[in-house]
């Protein structure tokens, strides 16, 4: 436990940093350990990319809790920068959300972040520009103060994650649910839109004197640097789902290459060499101390 505890403090004090955490999207177990390797601040497990790269279904609560948590422990197991599991919306009621808070807190991840999406919910980032329902205001704030009530650490991160300006409800709408989230006790609000000109989050910025850090996905407004974000006013910025789209990209390309070619070879210049891939998970290590 002492090792979750570390990773939940640094979360925390990235929080409260003069700098801004970077988190990067990880699909799998191999991709969170890349993004430490690449020197980024902490993980975001990815929703999105879980259930596109392990289950190949659509972003839409398919995915059940005890899955996510598998995914989400496979990738801390594996690092030492804190871990934000993205846990939609706490997959379901009231109740699951305090069981999602028990389980993943216990499996030793840093924090979690749930969203005010209904159940099932829809990806953020899909066509849509409809007015759609969200989980009441109250609801929501009911269900975050059972879910810090529900932490046995006092570390554990609790981000609170507002729909508002994605389903069409407005700045106002947004303002009022990051002050009822906030009085509820969440750690942090990630404001979602998909705005790329940022007015609307400019105008929530402005609005909201909340006091917590603020977490932005620059998913659709992907032009504005992390310190760009930093300056407006986020604190946390997360690269939600560019490994994914790259890991898609790399492999159409190689697929398509070989059926064309037909030989193995062809691919050898946009691949890494087998060794690398054995270096990637310690492999040599692992005989060497079978040898020992
Ligand atoms: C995810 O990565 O699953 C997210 C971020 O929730 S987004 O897809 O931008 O909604
Ligand atoms: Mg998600």
């Amino acid at each position: 436990m002492e090792k979750a505890t570390n990773k939940r403090l640094n979360l925390r004090e990235g929080l409260k940093d003069s700098k801004p955490i970077v988190a990067v999207g990880a699909h799998d177990a191999l991709s969170a350990q890349m993004i430490q390797k690449h020197g980024f601040d902490a993980i975001w497990v990815s929703g999105f990319g879980v259930s596109t790269m392990q289950f190949a279904i659509p972003d839409a609560n398919l995915v059940t809790m005890t899955e996510a948590l598998a995914a989400a422990t496979r990738m801390d197991t594996v690092v030492d920068i804190p871990v934000v599991a993205d846990c939609d919306n706490g997959f379901g009621g009231l109740a699951n959300v305090v069981r999602t808070i028990h389980e993943y807190e216990r499996a030793g991840v840093a924090g979690v972040c749930i969203e005010d999406n209904l159940f099932p919910k829809r990806n953020s980032l899909f066509n849509g520009k409809a007015k759609r329902d969200l989980i009441p205001m109250e609801e929501q704030a009911k269900r975050i103060k059972a879910a810090k009530a529900a932490q046995e650490t006092e570390e554990f991160v609790f981000i609170a994650r507002i729909e508002s300006l994605i389903a069409r409800h407005g700045i106002e709408d947004a303002c009022r649910r990051a002050d009822a989230y906030a009085e509820a006790g969440a750690d942090a609000i990630l404001i979602h839109s998909k705005d790329k000109t940022l007015q609307e989050i400019e105008g929530f910025l402005s609005q909201w004197q909340g006091g917590l850090p603020l977490v932005a996905v620059p998913s659709l407004f992907p032009t504005f640097t992390v310190e760009e974000l930093h300056k407006k006013g986020f604190q946390m910025i997360i690269l939600a789902n560019q490994v994914m789209r790259a890991a898609i990209k790399a492999m159409e390309q190689t697929l398509s290459t070989l059926q064309q070619k037909r030989c193995a070879s062809a691919v050898d210049e946009d691949i890494v060499p087998i060794n690398y891939v054995f270096d990637l998970v310690k492999t040599a290590e692992l005989y060497a101390l079978e040898d020992k």
